[in-house]
């Protein structure tokens, strides 16, 4: 789930996913490969860093592990007056980050005869990393029908 917010012409961005029914090992085996995916770009992110290198860091953890097709959108984005802004965590895009950017960092995994997984957390660039701002729980949620 996908979720959005303005508030004085800023906007939010933020991605959960939920299991309607009890959650099955494939779907805990991809939740988990995403989410070791996200740790690794919110460990390893700093001022400085290009899109195109924030990308390789969740797109390369997926390649070595041949998924690499599976991913099939970029990292992340800035965040601001609009809800896609540069800087572009794409491959390709060599613009730096620097500080005081809002940017978000959102991995995912899709599969065609499955569905996807995708965590999406807003974070600020700092002088020596980033602050995650989004609070939400990345608990494996279930929605029983
Ligand atoms: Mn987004």
């Amino acid at each position: 789930m996908d979720f959005g917010a303005v508030h004085a012409g800023y906007h939010g961005d933020l991605t959960r996913v939920v299991s309607i029914g009890p959650p099955t090992g494939r779907f805990h085996e991809v939740y988990d490969l995403v989410l070791q995916a996200q740790h690794r770009v919110l460990e390893n992110t700093r001022p400085g860093m290009t899109g195109h290198q924030l990308d390789a860091l969740a797109r390369d953890f997926f390649k070595e592990r041949n998924l690499g097709d599976h991913f099939r959108h970029g990292t992340g984005h800035g965040v601001g007056l609009a809800i896609h802004e540069p800087p572009r965590l794409r491959e390709g895009f060599d613009d730096p980050i620097e500080p005081g950017m809002v940017i978000t960092i959102e991995p995912g995994l899709y599969f065609d005869d499955w569905g996807g997984v995708r965590i999406e957390d807003m974070v600020i660039v700092t002088d020596d990393g980033i602050e995650n701002i989004t609070p939400a729980t990345k608990e494996i949620r279930t929605i029983n029908l």
